[in-house]
Parts: C-alpha cells; structure tokens; sequence
C-alpha cells in the first residue's frame, strides 16, 4: 500500500513537473515568437528633428506603437541619415527600407505625372490643398505609386516654398538674374526658376546647407519652416515670401513589406498615417509664421511681396503649365486644374 502510494505519488510529482516544464517551455516559445513576430518599420525623412514632418512622424510612432499592441515599432531616422528622398524611394521599391518621406518632387523621377503638383503657383490656398489631396485626384496619385513598388500612406504638409540667398533682396524675377539657385530634383522646379531669370542648380536636401556655407550656390527655396528649422538664417541673408509653389510630402510605405503585413497591421498603419497627417498639417500651419519672423529675428531680410510684385512672379512662369502638359498628361493634369476650381470658388 505504502510502496503504491509512493509510486503513485511520484509519477504524480513527475506529472506535474512535466506540465510546469512544458508550462514554462510553452511561455518561452510564446514571448520568442512575439519576439520574432515584432516587426521594426524604419522610417527616412531628409530634414531634421524640429521639423513638422518629425513631429507628425512621432505622432505617426505613438499610434502605431500603441495600436499594434507592440507588434509594430516605429523608429524614425531624420536628416537623411538613411539617404537622400530619391536614394530612400530606391530603398522603399527594394524592399530594403520601410518608409520614408520624401517631397512629391523628387517623384516626378519615377512618374512623371507627379509634376503637376510642382506647377508654379497652381494651389490657391491650404483649404484647396486639403480638399484636393485628400479627395479623389490626392488618392489616384498616391494609388498610382503602388506600380512602382511603393504603398502610398497619406500626405503630409512641407508648405508654400519661399527663396532665400546670400547676396540680394529679391523683390522681383529680374533680381534673380544670375543667381546659382539650389531647386530639389525635378525639371519644372528648373525650368520655373530659369524662367523666372535664376540660374537654378538641383541638388538632394542634405548637401544644400554646406553648399550654401561654401557659396557654391547663392540660395536656395524652401518653406519657412525648413529655411528657420535647419537654421539657413546663419548662411543665407535674404528671404522674399514668394509662395511660388506648395509642394506635399508624400508619406511612403515599401509596397514588398506592406504585403508581408497582416490585414490588422496594414489598418493600424493606415489610420496612424490618415490621423498624424491632420495633426502634422495643423502643427505645419502653427509653426509657420514664428518660423517666418524668426528668420528676420536672427538677422534675415524678410520681404513680402506686394500683390503687384506677386504678379510678376507669376507671369514669369505662366507658360510652364503648357510646357510640361505632355510629360504630365494632359488629362491628368485637367483632372488636377479642375478639381482646383472647383473648390477654389
Ligand atoms: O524629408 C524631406 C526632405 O528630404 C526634402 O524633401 C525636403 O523640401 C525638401 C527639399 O527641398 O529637398
């Protein structure tokens, strides 16, 4: 009986023993595969940690962060640590890098339709953008990436670009004449600023400031959130508010590792990207006008243009909508202009 017992209860002690090691194997292996399953999206963008697309792209990580339950882990590498907006758009088509957030210039480099929005003086006012982009015609163009490789998230707000230069107020397109202007990437940027006299010079975001610090250019366009933010008031003397062309981000997943995601983490993305890129376009339009007079508070002329002036401007480049209607596509550059005046009324 006694000898029974003993067996008994030592095959009960083993039993237990077993379920508790099984136990804790079975735990190990659950938090290894929650381990495993964690997926890290980097993120690339060319400016730097003061800038508004940062802080929309924090906004971006604490969705993401919290909503995927720590499934997803959003680290966000600025001043293009990672590469330049059209090296990081060849990543994102790789499948080499997760996101990145280039301006929807450099895009015109894989597709030319892009460059409609790069149209000088085609968006009338931030209420237009948002309608736009964030109607139909917005969502065909970030649609239309997904042939290249690239998952079209949202847009966010770089702003209506603004010259600054070294050497002179520009108060008119004839003050430009020869001026080494750096223009991002793209022909219509080129041909708007030959047409308006410049002497343009594109080149990737990351080597503009030293360029401007050697004075291997005069100057350079930028919103004033950029031209405050990286702080080209220390290299540059001059800024005239020309509101010459409003040009978006374009917030970019890899299309290859965007299909690897679950349906679940594919909506949690997609609601980070559409929720930061209404806190980031308000953040934009706060940052705006402190980063405007924070230029002439370190020393900066800043000229703002007379609606005569303004004028002048625009009639230097009235033709380039013309000139670039065949690249672009005549009739997406008509759905574009239409859908404009419609809500520009
Ligand atoms: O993060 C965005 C930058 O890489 C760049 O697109 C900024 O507007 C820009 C420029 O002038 O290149």
């Amino acid at each position: 009986m006694r000898k029974g017992f003993k067996v008994v209860s030592t095959l009960l002690v083993c039993a237990f023993a077993g379920f508790m090691l099984a136990g804790c194997g079975s735990s190990t292996s659950n938090t290894a595969e929650k381990k495993a399953e964690k997926k890290v999206i980097k993120v690339s963008i060319g400016l730097n940690e003061a800038s508004p697309e940062y802080k929309g792209l924090q906004k971006f990580k604490e969705i993401v962060d919290k909503e995927s339950n720590g499934r997803l882990e959003v680290n966000i590498f600025p001043d293009a640590q990672l590469g330049d907006d059209i090296k990081t758009m060849t990543q994102l088509r790789a499948g080499t890098l997760e996101m990145s957030g280039p301006s929807s210039s450099p895009i015109s480099s894989i597709d030319k339709r892009w460059m409609a929005f790069d149209l000088p003086f085609l968006f009338p006012n931030e209420e237009v953008v948002d309608k736009v982009l964030d109607g139909p015609v917005g969502q065909q163009f970030l649609d239309s990436l997904s042939q290249y490789g690239i998952k079209g998230l949202c847009y966010y707000e770089n702003g209506y670009r603004q010259i600054t230069n070294s050497v002179k107020e520009i108060k008119s397109p004839a003050d430009l004449k020869g001026l080494k202007i750096r223009t991002m990437e793209n022909p219509v940027h080129l041909a708007a600023f030959k047409a308006m006299g410049a002497n343009p010079t594109p080149m990737p975001f990351s080597e503009v400031f030293q360029a401007m610090q050697q004075k291997t250019i005069d100057g350079q366009e930028n919103p004033s959130t950029t031209n405050y933010l990286q702080k080209y008031y220390e290299v540059q003397k001059y800024n005239t508010i020309s509101k010459h062309v409003y040009t978006p981000f374009v917030i970019m997943f890899s299309q290859k590792i965007w299909d690897t995601l679950s349906k679940e983490d594919q909506a949690v993305i997609l609601k980070a990207a559409k929720e930061s890129s209404v806190y980031q376009r308000k953040y934009n339009r706060e940052q705006m006008k402190s980063c405007e007079e924070g230029m002439e508070k370190n020393g900066v002329t800043v000229t703002r243009l007379s609606d005569d002036q303004l004028k002048a401007f625009q009639d230097a480049t009235k033709d380039i909508a013309a000139q670039f209607s065949k690249d672009i596509g005549e009739k997406v550059l008509k759905d574009v202009q239409d859908e404009i005046a419609k809500y520009a009324k």
